[in-house]
């Protein structure tokens, strides 16, 4: 499906303009309530922004940045990209029943994932039944009792996986694991599979748990912040305004990353007259522009200068750690060859920077997806976590770790149990409360799952939300495999491409978004969500439903679960959805740390879950201490006339859901379909800036040959021998086996690939495959976990 390009807005209007120097100032404002007041009109408009992040309003649902303590919220507590996101859903478009009867399925799997996205909310539950070509409206105890049916009718309840997106409440995420679990399997995957699962390994391996050490007053009170592999400019827009903050308290910052994105220079917050009219806050001190996959040998070489200078905290270490000494033998070793070669930077660089951290008597350290969606993903996070612990930086005032998340409630949803290895403790818990004991072996994850339909053993696929297809890596393959299936739904609030692949019958089932009430039979709910620094608090939605026909969540997934279980194991689903306070009370009873959770989290601003490295420099691994761990460096190498393709997010849009075609801060506009490019390797690969190319991977799989069409190449600011494309217009080029080791989270930001003349007949599956595949042996061995 990636060979034909979707043409429903024209490529031809992009444009390319130099790259900004600043992120945010008054444009922000301009396109925030420009798109704000085109979708929702001005009465939602107010409604909803006004109540955006508010302690009595509704929790954004786009990034998991965390709030500001209820008396130090602005009027404006949020940032473009989190107006973009509510007028995304509060949109007053519909795409009801008529909607699907005008348009067949094949017809709209020619539109691009921005109309589909644009077609508004979806007002009834729909089926599309075997052999038909449209959806149909369906009843919602019809759609509940086909579920039933297939579920019950599998030979093991191991055919079915439960696929959860990082927006889903606590509630929710509490019912669903239940439901599965209740049902009979772990195969739980989740959006943080692709997303932050190697620091939930790193970190749980590292320090014993796998979420942040630092709250919001830490990022203020820091000396020096690390800021590696994130774009907090377009991915968590308020982070700017706390750096600000920082900077102004006299905190200096490092960035880590091949671009020098607009966010990290420099922010003119458009809420101060500075950032009005004037220069803004400069942001990086210094910027490391560091070749992709370069951040292992990095933070190891940042080490080796930290012991060679002996500045080390040699107390916490003799204390809290394990492992330091084989640690300081290993980096002291240190090839600095190797160093620069796999980080394209200077010795004398990577010296200024660590002794940044030297100098610094309290560093926090921040990342994201540019650390996490590599192979050696989890090796570099531990080896961030050991110049971390090198300098006793957890556990006191403004230090710590910092892993970013991505969707606004991805944390919360593992908090809860959507883990498809969630530890034995939890599982004793849920046995307790409910008496029956839930499969204990560990099930599928995103990756896995796609395999298991692929081969046939997974039959069932149930997405409560997300856009599993689109998200997921190998794009042709994870179509093929969700055609196998049996039945695939999804608990959606929009049409997306996933609706459009699937099995042999398939589900929409609408539902409620964060901007509505939600009324159930004992009155108004609300929700719960965590964010980033583990704070827990409560969310209510301002607007009426988009459609009287919508359920909420909890309502779809406990009637799932009461169509297919009956009464099976006593389990109350009926009392669940009547009043939430009742899942509120088994989560206190069974999740670790939300003891009195109905009365913590409604409080103003909510709750803090408990950390131990945080509260009390305590870690729960398995030696009791922090563990440093030693990885080998191996460099990534390309070979001649290939470049690293990195997967990114451009500055319009949320993952897969396009809100529009202006990446303004990169300069892109009209567009996306473009591949950004070091102008020397761009000559010396032979073409020129502007010429249009297709996109293929080289990868050790010679079965698949992994093509994207027609992409323009943009002269860019990136080290030579890398390119960056956006997601998920470039996921089929990401190979399903290339995965992170020890975590299997795709690769998707170290993709090797080659540019091609346009309509080169390699990029044809089933062309010549020796051009593409040829010295394909000096890929890195693909990784398995299962
Ligand atoms: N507006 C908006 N907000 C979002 C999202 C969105 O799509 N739109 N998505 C949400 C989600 S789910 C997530 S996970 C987060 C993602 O937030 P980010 O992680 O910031 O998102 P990415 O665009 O994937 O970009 C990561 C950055 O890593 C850099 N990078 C790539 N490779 C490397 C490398 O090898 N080393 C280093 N040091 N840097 C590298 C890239 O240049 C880029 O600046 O944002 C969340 N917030
Ligand atoms: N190549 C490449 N691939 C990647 C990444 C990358 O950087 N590069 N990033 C990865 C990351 S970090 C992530 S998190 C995943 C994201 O993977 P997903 O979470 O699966 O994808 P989203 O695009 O966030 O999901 C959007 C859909 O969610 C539905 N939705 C929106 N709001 C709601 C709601 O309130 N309730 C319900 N039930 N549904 C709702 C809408 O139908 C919308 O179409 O993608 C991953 N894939
Ligand atoms: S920073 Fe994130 S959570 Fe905050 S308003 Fe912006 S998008 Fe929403
Ligand atoms: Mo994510």
């Amino acid at each position: 499906m990636n060979k034909r390009q979707r043409t429903d807005f024209s490529e031809a209007d992009l444009e390319v303009r130099p790259q900004e120097d600043h992120a945010a100032g008054t444009t922000a404002v301009a396109v925030s309530m420009k798109r704000a007041l085109e979708r929702m009109g001005p009465e939602r408009t107010a409604r909803t922004l006004l109540q955006l992040n508010k302690a009595e309003g509704f929790d954004c649902m786009s990034c998991a940045w965390p709030d500001p303590d209820p008396g130090h919220r602005s009027v404006a507590e949020f940032c473009e990209n989190g107006a973009k996101a509510v007028a995304e859903e509060a949109t007053k478009d519909r795409a009801g029943p008529d909607f699907f009867a005008r348009h067949s399925v094949a017809e709209l799997d020619g539109h691009s994932e921005y109309w589909l996205g644009q077609q508004g909310r979806i007002t009834h539950p729909m089926v599309l039944r075997p052999g038909s070509s449209h959806y149909e409206p369906i009843d919602w105890d019809d759609a509940f009792r086909t579920i039933a049916t297939e579920l019950r009718g599998l030979d093991s309840p191991d055919e079915a996986t439960f696929y959860t997106s990082g927006r889903a409440s606590n509630e929710v995420a509490f019912a669903y694991q239940l439901f599965a679990r209740a049902f009979g399997t772990n195969n739980l995957p989740d959006c943080s599979n692709m997303c932050h699962e190697s620091t939930s390994i790193a970190l749980q391996e590292s320090i014993g748990i796998g979420k942040a050490s630092v709250t919001l007053p830490d990022l203020l009170g820091a000396k020096l912040i690390v800021i590696a592999g994130q774009n907090p400019g377009t991915n968590h827009p308020r982070m700017l305004t706390q750096l600000e903050h920082a900077k102004k308290a006299g905190a200096r910052i490092l960035t880590i990353n091949p671009l020098r994105e607009a966010g990290l220079t420099r922010f003119k917050n458009p809420q101060t007259p500075k950032g009005v009219i004037g220069h803004g806050t400069d942001l990086s001190d210094l910027h490391l522009p560091i070749k992709i996959n370069g951040d292992l040998a990095l933070f190891q070489a940042i080490g080796s200068l930290l012991v060679e200078w002996d500045a080390l905290d040699h107390a916490f270490l003799e204390r809290y750690t394990t492992g330091f000494e084989a640690w300081r033998t290993h980096v002291e070793k240190i090839d600095w060859a190797t160093v620069e070669e796999s980080t394209g930077l200077s010795r004398a660089l990577i010296t200024e920077a660590a002794a940044m951290l030297r100098d610094s008597a309290a560093t926090v350290f921040c990342w994201a997806m540019g650390l996490t969606q590599h192979r050696n993903g989890v090796a570099t996070i531990k080896e961030v976590v050991n110049v971390a612990l090198a300098q006793g930086n957890i556990g006191r005032p403004g230090a710590g770790l910092f892993p970013v998340r991505g969707h606004s409630n991805v944390q919360g949803d593992r908090t809860m149990g959507i883990w498809e290895r969630a530890p034995q403790s939890f599982l004793d818990s849920l046995q307790k409360e409910f008496g029956f004991d839930p499969p204990r072996e560990n099930g599928l994850d995103t990756v896995d799952s796609i395999r298991a339909m692929r081969d046939g053993k997974v039959k069932v696929f149930v997405g409560l939300g997300g856009n599993f297809l689109q998200a997921a890596p190998d794009t042709d393959i994870t179509t093929e495999a969700m055609r196998r299936t049996r039945l695939t739904v999804h608990i959606s609030t929009k049409l997306n491409r996933s609706h459009l692949i699937g099995g042999e019958t398939r589900l929409i089932l609408p539902t409620l978004g964060r901007t509505e009430s939600d009324v159930q039979e004992s009155g108004p709910q609300f929700i719960t969500v965590e964010d980033s620094t583990c704070s827990v608090h409560a969310s209510r939605g301002p607007l009426p439903p988009a459609s009287p026909h919508l359920r909420s969540e909890v309502s779809i997934i406990t009637s799932i679960a009461e169509a297919t279980l009956g009464g099976r194991h006593g389990i109350d689903w009926a009392a669940m959805r009547a009043d939430y306070r009742r899942i509120r009370d088994h989560i206190s009873r069974v999740v670790p740390g939300c003891e009195s959770y109905e009365v913590n989290a409604r409080r103003p601003g909510g709750f803090v879950l408990p950390h131990a490295p945080r509260d009390s420099r305590t870690f729960e691994t398995e030696s009791g201490r922090a563990e440093m761990v030693v990885s080998p460096i191996e460099v990534l190498h390309v070979p001649e006339g290939h470049l690293l393709l990195q997967t990114l997010r451009s500055h319009d849009q949320f993952n897969t859901t396009i809100y529009g075609l202006s990446d303004r801060y990169r300069g892109v506009e009209g567009g996306r379909r473009v591949v950004f490019v070091h102008r020397e390797d761009i000559a010396a690969l032979g073409y020129d800036d502007g010429d249009h190319v297709d996109i293929v991977t080289r990868w050790e799989d010679d079965e698949h040959v992994r093509c994207a069409r027609d992409f323009r190449i943009v002269a860019y600011d990136t080290p030579r021998g890398t390119a960056a494309a956006y997601y998920p217009e470039t996921n089929p080029l990401v190979p399903l086996d290339s995965t992170a080791v020890g975590s299997n989270q795709p690769a998707s930001k170290s993709v090797i690939v080659r540019l091609l003349p346009l309509g080169s007949p390699q990029g044809d599956t089933g062309g010549d495959q020796d051009a593409v595949g040829a010295d394909a042996k000096s890929f890195p061995e693909p990784h398995h976990l299962s």
